[in-house]
């Protein structure tokens, strides 16, 4: 038992290293986690099917002919008993391990934000949040007024918020985290791509216009931000 479970333990710490050796590695979570879900819905497709013809056809190749009818196969020997639950189980479970390994290392890099990260302050106020750029800059966005990000540079968010509790939701990045008074947290996400649809959505119920605490945030290129935020510094 204690050999077994020191194996465990290595195989843990294993993991655990390799996880965050890959972690620095990984600069879109989104992707990561984007492709962890498919894998996902993949292994449950697949064992489920494999698990539905077995079952449909035990049912039709062993069913009863009468109701008084026992069956007369032939007794398992202990070993073959164990075998036949512990052999699959080892099959699904290695699945299990390595999905877990891989959620391991993806949640690894959602938290550990890259150095050249652009840092963006945001508070959270019933209701709209506010941004400060790393210049001082402030903005308040609406679904009219989007803020805007440049691509190809890590951004992080570090979040507060005045009142009550919020949270940070950014489908589109694959984000979600709450924003609480007293409390610093963070985000981050990697716009590879320029896009003009991403709605950040305070995802936490925080009273009457909860709802309407919504913005657009732009993926620009570069160019394009800086002439932004320079706009928005001149108009103060
Ligand atoms: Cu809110």
């Amino acid at each position: 038992m204690k050999k077994l479970l020191s194996a465990m333990m290595g195989l843990t710490g294993t993991m655990m290293l390799s996880g965050q050796a890959v972690a620095q590695d990984i600069r879109n979570p989104a992707a990561e986690w984007e492709e962890l879900w498919d894998i996902v819905i993949f292994d449950i497709t697949i064992i489920g099917v494999i698990m539905a013809i077995a079952a449909v056809f035990f049912l039709i190749r062993y069913r009863a002919n009468s109701p008084d009818q026992v069956g007369s196969a032939r007794k398992l020997t202990t070993v073959q008993s164990i075998s036949f639950a512990l052999i699959p189980a080892a099959i699904f479970m290695a699945d299990d391990f390595y999905l877990a390994a891989k959620g391991w290392t993806v949640w690894n890099a959602y938290r550990n934000v890259p150095e050249d990260a652009m840092e963006v302050k945001v508070t959270a106020y019933q209701w709209y949040f506010e941004f400060e750029y790393p210049d001082g800059t402030l903005v308040e966005a609406d679904m009219e007024t989007p803020i805007k990000i440049p691509v190809g540079q890590p951004v992080v968010f570090r979040m507060t918020s005045e009142d009550v509790i919020h949270s940070f939701g950014l489908p589109h990045y694959r984000v979600k985290e709450d924003i609480m008074p007293g409390r610093q947290t963070y985000v981050w996400i990697n716009p590879i791509e320029t896009q003009n649809t991403a709605i950040l959505q305070c995802a936490e119920f925080c009273g009457e216009a909860h709802s309407q605490m919504a913005n657009l945030i732009h993926a620009v290129p570069q160019e394009e931000y800086d002439a932004w935020i320079a706009e928005v510094a001149a108009e103060g």
